[in-house]
């Protein structure tokens, strides 16, 4: 498609302004950047009143009550794990308020498109927890569920989800939707990948609406953030691509919700793509198939343990009388009876059609496929004939 064509289908084909000189004068610097950050709520649940966005009391209850939600479904998890119960895990705790506080700031209508540690903003989405449960025991019918069509399934190929966040953002505003805007969220692994670049080049070059939600969680496994980049900041990478970029607390669930909802606005408004850092800390094990304590040292997570997500959170609307002591006691049963339905679903499946990552690699049959399908299910009806 010609440059020229993209005013027809919504996306502005006016070629930014072009703001590099053609000398540069030794003397002074052509252009000079910064990175700015924001924390709302600190560590002890105190509020900087003079940075408070506009969220409603319920909004906040229900920030609060999906975080609690995808804690106490992360725990339970890791023990079905640990039972024998369930596949390999990745697990969500530390993550709440990054992917809770962006996912309050989406429309329904907006695409959530992310990764393996996004649970309680897939919950927030919609997602039955059953899901995750069939997902990681190996079912493809968890990768999908009603009316989730925008929240697209996991993707475990790292930051492969910013090309396909770019690519959906751009057919948006091809099929005339000027509204809607994607997140999509990465770790900050997925910032040294090249996928990452591509889609951050191409979201810049169309000035698509996406934001961009990284949880620098410190780790990629077990590679500290300083073994993979040499960058100050995540955010600066936007720098790179003419993109604003912002570090927030990503374990203050208002500054990454009023960051989301910034970038979000501006996206609406045809301001094009934004990078957030939300610095955040991997609480647990990558997946249940890894061992931390071989190379995290202990002291980090006491540190990290006191800038936990849901303590902060919990204080601040009991500080705003907003929450109790008797409404906690509450909503942690009906956590617990809605996750233990779940369970019980999960178990009592037994209509899983085996073969059916087979139905997923391509929009269409593929002879090369239905080969490799046949001799899975070959291969199945050998295993049960022989024991
Ligand atoms: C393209 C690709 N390379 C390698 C892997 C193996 N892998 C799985 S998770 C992971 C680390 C990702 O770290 P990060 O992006 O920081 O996300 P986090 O797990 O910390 O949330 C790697 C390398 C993969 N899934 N995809
Ligand atoms: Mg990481």
């Amino acid at each position: 498609m010609k440059m020229s064509e993209h005013s027809t289908i919504g996306i502005s084909s006016k070629p930014k302004t072009k703001h590099w000189p053609d000398t540069c004068d030794s003397e002074a610097p052509c252009h000079t950047f910064s990175i700015s950050s924001l924390q709302i709520l600190d560590e002890h649940g105190n509020l900087d009143e003079s940075r408070m966005p506009d969220v409603s009391s319920e909004d906040l209850v229900k920030l609060y009550r999906a975080m609690v939600l995808a804690r106490l479904v992360d725990d339970r998890t890791l023990k079905l794990q640990r039972q024998g119960r369930i596949g390999t895990v990745p697990l969500c705790t530390g993550h709440e308020a990054v992917t809770c506080g962006a996912t309050l700031a989406m429309r329904d209508e907006d695409w959530f498109i992310g990764s393996y540690r996004d649970l309680g903003g897939r919950l927030m989405r919609g997602e039955p927890i059953e899901n995750g449960l069939l997902y990681y025991n190996g079912h493809e019918e968890g990768a999908v569920f009603p009316g989730g069509e925008r929240t697209l399934p996991i993707s475990i190929i790292i930051a492969a989800q910013c090309l396909h966040a770019v690519g959906v953002a751009y057919a948006m505003r091809m099929k005339g939707e000027t509204e809607t805007a994607v997140v999509c969220f990465l770790g900050d692994g997925g910032t040294s990948e090249g996928d990452f670049h591509e889609a951050m080049n191409f979201a810049s070059v169309w000035q698509v609406p996406v934001v961009f939600v990284v949880a620098n969680n410190q780790w990629a496994i077990s590679v500290p953030r300083e073994k993979q980049m040499h960058s100050r900041t995540i955010a600066q990478k936007a720098i790179a691509y003419d993109m604003p970029g912002i570090q927030v607390d990503g374990n203050d669930a208002l500054a990454v919700y009023k960051a989301t909802k910034d970038a979000l606005d501006l996206a609406r408004s045809g301001g094009g793509p934004t990078l957030i850092e939300a610095v955040t800390y991997r609480m647990l094990m990558h997946t249940t198939a890894d061992d931390p304590t071989r190379y995290q040292p202990p002291e980090d997570l006491e540190i990290w343990a006191k800038r936990d997500p849901i303590t902060r959170f919990r204080k601040f609307i009991e500080q705003k009388d907003l929450w109790d002591d008797e409404q906690q006691t509450d909503l942690e049963a009906q956590c617990k009876q809605k996750i233990e339905a779940a369970v019980a679903a999960f178990e009592s499946r037994t209509d899983f059609k085996v073969d059916s990552p087979f139905d997923h690699v391509f929009g269409t049959s593929h002879t090369r496929i239905e080969q490799q399908r046949a001799e899975f299910l070959d291969m199945l009806k050998k295993e049960s004939a022989d024991g």
